[in-house]
Formats: C-alpha cells, structure tokens, sequence
C-alpha cells in the first residue's frame, strides 16, 4: 500500500465516523468554549476553532491539526459564509419548486423525500468564499479593499451527497432551449448597508455547469446537512466560487433566457480600473492557493525538526506540485504530498525543517496544478477583493 492509499483509507474511515466534537488535544478542559456568537448563525463557534467576522465564520487553520479533523473539515468546525441569517426550515414541509420557461411544462415540486428517491451521487469537495484571502490584499500588495477580512479559512471539504441537478432537471422536464439556471435560497431578503433590499440570494448558473457535476446536497459529511450550510437542500458545484454553492434553495429557475440577480452583475465580478465598467465576467472558477496549519507568528524551537503541514488546491485542476520557502522566498523546495491529488478537493502536504538560527522567518508555500495555473507573487488587484491566489507570506519566530 502506498502512502496515498494508505490516505485514502484514512479518509473513508473519517467520512465513516464523523460526528461529535473533537476529543483529545487542542480544547480546553472542560469542552468547548463558546465565543461571543455570530448574529445568525446556529452551530456553537468556540474561539479555538472560528474567528468571527460579522454574520460570517472563519474556519481556524492553524488548531485543525491539534485535533486531528483529518481531510474533510468536520461540520462542527466549517465556516460559514452568511448573508443574512441561517433559517431554520422544517424539512417535512419543505418543498423545490422548479419552474420557468426553461421547462416543456408547469413549475414542478418535489419533497425531501422525492429527491432522496432519485439517483444518488457523493463526492468530496471544496467550497471556498470568492473572497478568501481577501485581508492579504492590504497586508501584502497595499490595496485595502471592503468586505470580509478573510485569511485563508474561508474554506472547507466535506463529502456532500445528494441528486445531481441534471437528473432533477430531466425529472422536471427540461426544454434544449434553456441556457441559465437560477436557485434560490430561502434565508432572509438581503439588504444592503446601503437600504437597498434585493431580495433572496440567488444567482445564475449557465445550464452547462448546471448539467456537468452540480448536485442538489441533502447531507455533509455522512449527515443530514445542518442549518448553517443549508438544510435541507443545498448546491454542490464543483471548482465554483462559494456564491454559486446556494443555501436553503427553495426554487430553482430555469430560462431560455439569460437570468441576472445583484449576485452576477453588482457583484462577483472583478471591478476597478484593470476590467471593463460593467466588471469581468461573473466569477466562476476557484484560483490555486496554499495554507499552513499553523499560527501566524509562531514559535518553533532552534534547532529541532519540525514537521511542517499544509494544503494547496485550485478549482481548475487537480494539485500537481506544492514547493516551499522558509527564507522569504530565495530558496524553494518540494513539499511530500500526503494525498493523490483530486480535483475540486485539496491536497495535504508536509515539509521537515530544521531552523538552525533563532530569529524571524517568513515561510511560503507555493502550488501549481495540472492545468498550469500557479500561485503568483502578486494577485490582480480589484475593488471587492475576489480571487487572492498570490504566496501568503507566514511568519514564524524561532526562539
Ligand atoms: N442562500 C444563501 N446561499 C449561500 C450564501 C447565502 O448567504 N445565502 N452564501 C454563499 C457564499 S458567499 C458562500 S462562500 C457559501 C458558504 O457556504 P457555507 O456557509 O456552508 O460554508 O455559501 C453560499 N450560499
Ligand atoms: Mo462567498
């Protein structure tokens, strides 16, 4: 058995018996410490595992070792990204609505139960904040930019379950003519810090993607999704950017027209003096990034070997090479990959350093993947701060 497989196994026990908090390390005695909870969201925060920013979780990268969570985030510790508020739906009086002339007939609906009936599909993938990395824009490149000040722990993998939208489609009766797929969720309307009301979140999804590998999730990790990442039903699309991912949905559009929504014009679209005035396309596909599980600033002894461990991933293809700098960026070296790359998913990896100064460091991690795609040393700036895929600098201190 190779070290790859040896992983694979490891992750299929983890999808197996996920469930529960974490025991062991990484917590104080006494369980789980809540912190001062987020407006809107319904799952317990403790401050070892989330750092809040306003309605939305970030997901702490450097205690998701401690606590061995192993290759999928489990569901107590994921972020979550809010507009507004998680609603608490009941699952048997939920109903999909499916309508719009994008389809030979009228609106159809189906129950939990309906979907649950229809061929199931499961896989891993990463959903991942357009706006991940977001806070390095000022930090590294000078370019402040509003919205939420992520790290990098505007992310997540867990296996979803559930149908694919192209066979709910079919069921629904889908018309050739129909070219963009709009879901919508059913949390509260979403108002801007402005007074605009825009209504639910929704946003188009051109009818390929829609076809190729979306699916309508009704659980994560094992489970029955929870109501912060969307019970009952949620999208899964693959590589996207973590607004196509709808929460909640409560009606799926399907037009023979393009569709428009707040969400594909006024924003995910990259704006500012480098795009067109109407902004780039609607953004689509993930970028390459890179992450240590590791405190910014830590402390590792001189001297002594450490283990150093990280994750890289890209929504265009699958991991090809991960390479890291522990002098600011002269010398680079492989890092080990610990899984066989997949796509849509990340790829573990680990370096042995041995400091033999004392003294600050900037660690780097760098990946690439099979398309090509790299991580650059500056990102393309914009006004929202979408798609930061430049090195993050990490600094550590050897004492
Ligand atoms: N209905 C609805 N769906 C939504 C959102 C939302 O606010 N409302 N946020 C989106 C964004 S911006 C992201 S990044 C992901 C986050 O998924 P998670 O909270 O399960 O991690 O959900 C997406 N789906
Ligand atoms: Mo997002």
């Amino acid at each position: 058995m190779n070290e790859f497989e040896y992983d694979r196994e490891q992750r299929a026990a983890q999808t197996a018996s996920r469930g529960g908090l974490p025991t062991g390390s990484g917590l104080p005695s006494g369980g789980v410490e809540s912190s001062a909870p987020v407006a809107g969201i319904v799952k317990p925060l403790p401050p070892e595992w989330f750092v809040p920013h306003e309605t939305n979780a970030e997901m702490r990268w450097d205690t998701l070792r401690e606590s061995c969570t192993g290759f999928h985030v489990p569901t107590e510790r994921f972020f979550v990204r809010n507009h507004t508020s998680t609603p608490v739906i009941d699952p048997d009086t939920w109903r999909l609505t499916v309508t719009g002339d994008g389809l030979r007939g009228p609106a159809v609906r189906f129950g939990l139960a309906e979907l649950r009936r229809l061929p199931v599909t499961s896989f891993s993938s990463a959903v991942e904040c357009a706006g991940n990395g977001r806070s390095f824009f000022a930090t590294q490149q000078g370019h402040g930019v509003p919205g939420t000040p992520w790290a990098l722990g505007g992310i997540g993998v867990a296996s979803w379950r559930g149908v694919r939208l192209a066979e709910v489609l079919r069921v629904a009766g889908l018309r050739p003519e129909a070219v963009d797929v709009m879901p919508v969720g059913l949390d509260p309307d979403y108002v801007t810090s402005d007074g605009r009301n825009l209504g639910h979140v929704r946003r188009p999804l051109p009818i390929g993607k829609a076809l190729d590998d979306v699916l309508l999730a009704y659980e994560m990790n094992g489970e029955p999704l929870t109501p912060d990442h969307g019970a009952p039903v949620r999208l899964v699309v693959p590589g996207w950017v973590g607004i196509a991912w709808i929460k909640w949905v409560g009606t799926i559009e399907v037009a023979a027209e393009p569709l428009h929504s707040p969400w594909n014009t006024e924003f995910y679209r990259m704006f500012g003096p480098d795009y067109p005035r109407e902004g780039g396309a609607p953004l689509a596909g993930q970028v390459v990034k890179s992450a240590f599980e590791l405190a910014r600033g830590a402390e590792l002894a001189v001297g002594e070997c450490h283990r150093l461990h990280g994750r890289s991933w890209s929504g265009a293809a699958t991991i090809r090479q991960v390479e890291v700098s522990t002098d600011g960026g002269r010398g680079w070296q492989p890092a080990r990959l610990l899984d066989r790359p997949d796509a849509g998913t990340w790829t573990r990896w680990s370096f042995d350093w041995r400091p033999a100064y004392p003294g600050p460091y900037t660690l780097l991690a760098r990946a690439g993947d099979q398309e090509g795609n790299t991580q650059p040393r500056r990102s393309p700036n914009n006004r929202e701060g979408y798609l930061f895929d430049a090195v993050v600098l990490h600094p550590v201190i050897v004492v």
